[in-house]
């Protein structure tokens, strides 16, 4: 499916009138999946290890996005009014089939590649450097954090300290102590940004249903509320080591989101989403805080790490569940290599074996 693509980056690139064709992002993107190498790979990088000009340049990216309009049809979509939007609003309507599920690895990995494709061809953003990731061990959410302290290069910091602060409930029986923010991010280039998506409770995860009025825009700030207590007790090395001894998919799955909560902890994807609190924590809309590709750049950076670390026994093609949240019996298949998932007007849909291998088919990446 992605020749497809290719052949119409290309003839958008002729009917442009670009005469240079090699040096067009959408010509060296097609170029560099033919042969991709570790040497011409693009290259997704730690935040701390990027250089100032190119976290300003992913700032500007994502302002970017911002900036052009929704690729959905006009009103359709009301809280959809930009590029950026529409990764929030795809995310929202497939929620209940992309998590806790055997599409979400796949899932987040090509959206991720949307993303950064979008960021290379519409906004300027360098073609040989990728998303960029969050690694929770080195990057703690403390108001010193090189992601997260509020400065100009930064995804700006936390939110201003709430004066009631209330336990966060996650489900009917399980809360989890307050953060230490809550209210609008005020300091950094994502200040007072406006979210229009949500807020979606908890509570309607185990219903299984999207509220009907999910497109609805609700306009106010962008909020966060760090949490240090999720922090430390549940994104750190122990499990980051437990997680890479993994010797199934299906174990690596649960600990990075579990279905029982509680039992094995909170997982590292849920605990880096709780972790940032606000919209980044709503398990519907948390696309809304662009921090949101640096956390799951960092999932997929995982995931990678635990497919090439044992390739010969099938981790690059292992999948587990199906294609509804909590994977109940008889809802939908067992996905499998062909299993479709789709993008909406993101993007065209793809097999789950096309998702699989970052050096390979539609992807030329690799994390540094
Ligand atoms: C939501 O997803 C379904 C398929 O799962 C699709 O038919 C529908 O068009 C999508 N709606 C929007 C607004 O994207
Ligand atoms: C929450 O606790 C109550 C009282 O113990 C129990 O009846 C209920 O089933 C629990 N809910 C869930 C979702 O486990
Ligand atoms: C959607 O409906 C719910 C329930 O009626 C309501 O609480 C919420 O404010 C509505 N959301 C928007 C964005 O209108
Ligand atoms: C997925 O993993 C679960 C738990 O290990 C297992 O019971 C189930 O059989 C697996 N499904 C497939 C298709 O392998
Ligand atoms: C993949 O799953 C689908 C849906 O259950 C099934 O029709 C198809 O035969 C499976 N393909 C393979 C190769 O197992
Ligand atoms: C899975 O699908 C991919 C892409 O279509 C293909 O390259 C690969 O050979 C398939 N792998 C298996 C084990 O079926
Ligand atoms: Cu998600």
């Amino acid at each position: 499916m992605h020749i497809a693509s290719i052949t119409v980056g290309l003839l958008g690139v002729l009917a442009a009138g670009v005469s240079s064709i090699p040096t067009s992002p959408a010509a060296g993107i097609a170029t560099r999946q033919a042969t991709c190498t570790t040497d011409n790979a693009i290259v997704r990088k730690e935040w701390t290890a990027m250089t100032r000009a190119e976290r300003l340049a992913y700032i500007s990216g994502i302002k970017c996005l911002q900036s052009l309009p929704s690729r959905f049809p006009a009103g359709l979509i009301p809280a959809a009014i930009n590029n950026y939007d529409d990764f929030t609003a795809v995310h929202i309507n497939q929620s209940f089939s992309i998590h806790i599920s055997g599409t979400f690895l796949s899932w987040h990995r090509e959206m991720l590649h949307i993303l950064e494709g979008e960021l290379h061809s519409k906004c300027n953003y360098p073609v040989q450097l990728g998303i960029p990731y969050w690694n929770w061990l080195k990057d703690p959410l403390l108001d010193v954090s090189p992601i997260f302290s509020g400065a100009d290069d930064t995804l700006g910091s936390n939110g201003d300290p709430d004066p009631n602060p209330q336990p966060i409930q996650l489900t009917e029986n399980v809360s989890i102590p307050h953060g230490t923010g809550g209210l609008c991010v005020t300091k950094g280039p994502f200040a007072n940004m406006e979210i229009r998506f949500g807020p979606f409770s908890p509570l309607l995860i185990p219903g299984g249903v999207i509220p009907a009025n999910w497109t609805a825009s609700n306009p106010r700030c962008l909020t966060r509320d760090f949490n240090p207590y999720i922090s430390t007790t549940h994104l750190n090395v122990a499990f980051v080591t437990l997680l890479q001894a993994s010797l199934t998919i299906a174990d690596f799955q649960d600990r990075l989101t579990p279905t029982a909560l509680g039992v094995t902890g909170l997982g590292l994807h849920r605990a880096g989403h709780l972790a940032l609190g606000g919209p980044a924590s709503d398990f519907f809309a948390s696309p809304q805080d662009p921090s949101f590709f640096l956390h799951h750049s960092q999932v997929d950076r995982m995931w990678t790490i635990w497919q090439d670390s044992d390739i010969t026994s099938g981790r690059r093609y292992a999948y587990n569940g199906t294609s509804t949240t909590n994977s109940p019996v008889g809802v939908t298949p067992e996905v499998n290599n062909s299993t479709v998932i789709t993008f909406g007007p993101l993007g065209e849909s793809i097999s789950l074996g096309e998702a699989a291998d970052p050096m390979a088919g539609r992807y030329c990446y690799r994390y540094e």
